[in-house]
C-alpha cells in the first residue's frame, strides 16, 4: 500500500470515514485522499513527498498562500502571549475595526470559531430580531451544517423544506423554505404569501458550494426589495466570499451593479482567520445589540476571539488591504480559468468558466449553469476523470463538481501555465 493508503487505512479505523470533514473523503470523486505534510506558498506535499499546486487553500482561508512571513511571525509572536484567555483582549476590537472598516453595511461584529456558527448565530439574531420563525435559503447554497440549515427543497413551492441530514428533527426545518436560486418567480410567490412571516432570507450571493454561480443582477435587486418590504433581514453568507471575491465581498461586488445594495447582516469565515479557527457575524448596531449580554438574543464561544486566531486574521486582512492585491489576484484567477478553457478548446471538450477575485470555479458544460439542478446535471463521471487526471500531474483541485477553487497571491504565472498543460494532457487523456 502508498503511504497515503496506509494513513487513509489507519485513519479510518479511528475517526469515522478517515476524516474530520466529509468533502476531504474524496468520495465524490473516488480514490485515496492525500495526507498533506506541509504547505508553502501555493504549494502542498503529502506524505509520500509529492508536491501539488494548490487551489483549494484550505477552501478559501489561505488567499496570500501557505505559510505567509509577516503571518507566520504574528501567529508566532501571538502564541508567546498566550494561547487563550477567556477575557478581552484588545487584539478582538482590531480585528472588529478592521472587518468594520472594510464592510460599510456592517456597524458591529461578533467573533466565533466557525463559519457554521456564525451562520447559526446570525440565524437565531434574525428570528430574535424580527420575532418571526421562517427562513428562506436557496437549494445548492450551504451555510455550514446547523440544523435549521440542513435542508432539501419541499415537493412543492409552499411545502416546507425537508432535512438533508438524520439527526435532524422535522419540527426543526418546518420553517426553512428552500427555493431554486435566481428563480425569480418563487421569491415573489413565497414573499407574497409569507412575507410577514419570515425573518431572513440567507444567500451566498457568488454561490461556492454548488462550483461557481452567481446572484444574477435583476433577482438579487428584487430579493432586497422584498426583504426591505416585508421587513425580513437579507444575511449574506460571505464566509467563502468574504475578502475572497474582492475587499468588499460579495456585497460589494453587487453594491458596484446595484446603487446603494447593502445586505442586513452578513456571516464571516475563512480568509478572516487566515486558516486558524475564526469566523465572525455583523450587521447594525441595532441588531447587533440584541445579543446577550445586552439583549435576548443569546450566543457565547469558550474560543470566540481566541488570541492566536485574532492575529493571524489581522497580519491576514493587512496583507490583502494593500493597494492593487485584488487587481493582481484577480487577473492571475482569470487567466487560471481562461488557461482550463483553452485547454478544454484545444482537446475538443466543453468547458466554461468563471471566476471574481481569487476564487473560481468550471463546468464540463458549454454555458454556466444558473442554479444547483443544471450544475448537478454536469458531466460527474468526466469531472472525476479530469480530477484524477490533475491530481497526477501535481494540480490539486476540488474534489467535487460542486465545490469552488481558490487561487492565492503566492500562485505565479508558471504555476498558470502548469496547471494549464497539465489540463492540455489531463483532458487529451
Ligand atoms: P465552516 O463551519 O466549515 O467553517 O463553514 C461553513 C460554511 C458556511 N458558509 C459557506 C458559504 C461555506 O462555504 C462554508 C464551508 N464551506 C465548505 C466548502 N464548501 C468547507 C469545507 C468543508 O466542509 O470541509
Amino acid at each position: 500500500m502508498s503511504t497515503n493508503e496506509e494513513l487513509f487505512a489507519r485513519a479510518q479505523r479511528v475517526i469515522p470515514g478517515g476524516v474530520n470533514s466529509p468533502v476531504r473523503a474524496f468520495r465524490a470523486v473516488g480514490g485515496t485522499p492525500r495526507f498533506i505534510q506541509r504547505a508553502q506558498g501555493a504549494y502542498i506535499w503529502d506524505a509520500e513527498g509529492r508536491r501539488y499546486i494548490d487551489y483549494i487553500g484550505s477552501w478559501g482561508p489561505m488567499i496570500l498562500g501557505h505559510g505567509h512571513p509577516a503571518v507566520l511571525e504574528a501567529v508566532q509572536k501571538a502564541a508567546m502571549d498566550g494561547f487563550s484567555f477567556g477575557a478581552p483582549t484588545e487584539r478582538e476590537i482590531e480585528l472588529a475595526e478592521a472587518i468594520i472598516g472594510l464592510v460599510p453595511s456592517v456597524e458591529q461584529v461578533r467573533l466565533v470559531s466557525s463559519g457554521t456558527e456564525a451562520g447559526m448565530s446570525a440565524l437565531r439574531l434574525a428570528r430574535g430580531a424580527t420575532g418571526r420563525s421562517k427562513i428562506i435559503k436557496f437549494e445548492g447554497c450551504y451555510h455550514g451544517h446547523a440544523d435549521a440549515l440542513l435542508v432539501k427543497a419541499g415537493s412543492g413551492l409552499a411545502t416546507f423544506g425537508f432535512p438533508t441530514s438524520a439527526g435532524v428533527p422535522e419540527d426543526v426545518v418546518k420553517h426553512t423554505l428552500v427555493l431554486e436560486y435566481n428563480n425569480l418567480a418563487q421569491i415573489e410567490e413565497a414573499f407574497a404569501t409569507q412575507g410577514h412571516e419570515i425573518a431572513c432570507v440567507m444567500i451566498e450571493a457568488i454561490a461556492g458550494n454548488m462550483n461557481f454561480v452567481r446572484a444574477s443582477v435583476p433577482f438579487m435587486t428584487r430579493l432586497r426589495e422584498l426583504c426591505t418590504k416585508h421587513g425580513a433581514m437579507l444575511v449574506f453568507d460571505e464566509v467563502m466570499t468574504g475578502f475572497r471575491v474582492g475587499l468588499g465581498g460579495a456585497q460589494g461586488v453587487y453594491a458596484k451593479l446595484i446603487p446603494g445594495f447593502k445586505p442586513d447582516m452578513s456571516v464571516f469565515g475563512k480568509v478572516i482567520g487566515g486558516g486558524m479557527p475564526l469566523a465572525a457575524f455583523g450587521g447594525t448596531r441595532d441588531v447587533m445589540s440584541q445579543l446577550a449580554p445586552l439583549g435576548p438574543v443569546y450566543q457565547a464561544g469558550t474560543l470566540s476571539g481566541n488570541p492566536v486566531a485574532t492575529a493571524c486574521g489581522l497580519a491576514t486582512l493587512k496583507e490583502i488591504a494593500q493597494p492593487g492585491f485584488y487587481e493582481a489576484l484577480g487577473a492571475k484567477t482569470r487567466a487560471m480559468v481562461a488557461g482550463l478553457e483553452a485547454a478544454a478548446k484545444d482537446a475538443g471538450v466543453p468547458l466554461v468558466g468563471d471566476s471574481e477575485g481569487g476564487m473560481f470555479g468550471f463546468f464540463f458544460a458549454s454555458e454556466l449553469p444558473q442554479n444547483y439542478g443544471v450544475v448537478m446535471a454536469t458531466d460527474k463521471e468526466r469531472f472525476n476523470r479530469f480530477f484524477h487526471g490533475m491530481l497526477e500531474r501535481g494540480v490539486y483541485l476540488a474534489p467535487a463538481l460542486y465545490e469552488a477553487g481558490f487561487v492565492s497571491a503566492a500562485h505565479t504565472a508558471d504555476d498558470i501555465a502548469a496547471t494549464q498543460a497539465a489540463a492540455l494532457a489531463a483532458l487529451r487523456s
